[in-house]
């Protein structure tokens, strides 16, 4: 999975990367374990050779300056494509190498903004280039469709396409497609009420701590990051914090394989089948796929074993049309 760090210069970027990689970066980017409970707990009971938890890259995308260069702006956004998820760093602390003072909707706005602007720029140049080879009936109702919401602030992730046109506009990789995190990046000791930014959050979630202390709990052991986390007044160690809600944010769950080898951990789209979501483990048990067996993780943890669940029926059997659902241990059943 892939994220990129997006927000204004100065708005703790950089702090928030070295956070997430807990010293592991090499300045602008870092693999940031995606942190979960629960695997950590299946790995207690199963005592596996490995543990493998779900990933995500994360890359800091540097904001131009205002004296760079003509087509920085444009380097910029081209720095930023490919992400699945926006972290977007706002800040709501007074910077001593910033002239303005903290303000957070004026900044949210700033780069919505050019983020909508970047799109209908985008629709533009598509409808140009469509003078000389035509589009699609398709392509072009997207493109108009796509088009009235940007003209009207709308974000195209707010936007309900029909499939036949989403499949045409996926090869613009519009920004404002992007799902979004909000980050608030507050002075230490300062509460920041989501109320400040009023409309302008629109549906993404937003989280708010002070960056620089999120980054002291991070140098700490693993164990004493979530004690400390909580004695600073953080919501957390901000890696859990963080991917968690970038998971959710890009409509993704997890599910589990567990083994004396492996206890895994397999990011998947929320709504995606066993069949499917086989396919994330190895490409022969979907094509091969006889069945899945499948039990929910509180129901597993009540139990201890497969065995215990398979004996009291709670493991189900499952055929490749069952959507997955978060936490489920799935085992597969499949011949090549
Ligand atoms: N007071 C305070 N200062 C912070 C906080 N977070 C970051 N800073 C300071 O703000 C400055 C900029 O932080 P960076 O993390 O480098 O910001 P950035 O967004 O990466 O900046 P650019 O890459 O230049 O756009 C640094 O001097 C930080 O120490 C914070 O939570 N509180
Ligand atoms: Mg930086």
């Amino acid at each position: 999975m892939e994220s990129r760090i997006i927000g204004l210069k100065g708005s703790g970027k950089s702090t928030l990367l070295s956070a997430l990689a807990e010293g592991r970066t090499d300045g602008t980017i870092a693999t940031v374990r995606l942190a979960d409970e629960r695997i950590r707990r299946l790995s207690e009971i199963f005592k596996p050779k490995k543990t493998v938890y779900g990933e995500f890259t994360v890359m800091e995308a540097v904001w131009p300056d205002a004296t760079a260069r003509k087509g920085a702006m444009e380097r910029y956004l081209d720095q930023i494509q490919g992400a699945q998820v926006f972290l977007h760093v706002i800040r709501a602390f007074e910077s001593p190498m910033l002239a303005d003072p903290a303000d957070p909707a004026r900044d949210l706005q700033e780069l919505d903004e050019q983020f909508i602007l970047s799109d209908l720029l985008a629709i533009e140049r598509a409808f140009e280039r469509a003078r000389k080879s035509p589009l699609s009936d398709q392509a072009k109702k997207g493109l108009e469709r796509a088009r009235d919401a940007l003209e009207n602030d709308v974000p195209l992730r707010e936007v309900e396409f029909p499939d036949t046109e989403s499949q045409q506009l996926r090869s613009y990789a519009f920004l404002t497609g992007v799902p979004q995190l909000l980050l608030v990046n507050t002075a230490s000791g300062a509460d920041f009420q989501p109320e400040a930014l009023g409309e302008l959050v629109r549906n993404r979630s937003l989280v708010a701590f002070p960056f620089t202390e999120a980054m002291e709990v991070a140098q700490l052991s693993e164990e004493e990051q979530a004690e400390f986390a909580e004695a600073m007044g953080l919501p957390g160690p901000a890696t859990a914090i963080v991917t968690q809600a970038a998971f959710g944010a890009m409509g993704m769950i997890s599910f589990f394989t567990v083994g004396e080898d492996e206890v895994r951990a397999w990011p998947i789209k929320r709504g995606t089948t066993a069949r499917q979501a086989a396919g994330a483990v190895h490409s022969d048990i979907e094509r091969g796929f006889i069945r899945a067996e499948v039990v929910g993780y509180e129901e597993f943890m009540e139990r201890g074993s497969l065995k215990a669940c398979k004996d009291s029926g709670v493991l189900r059997i499952e055929g490749k049309e069952y959507v997955v659902r978060d936490g489920e241990i799935v085992h597969y059943r499949f011949n090549v």
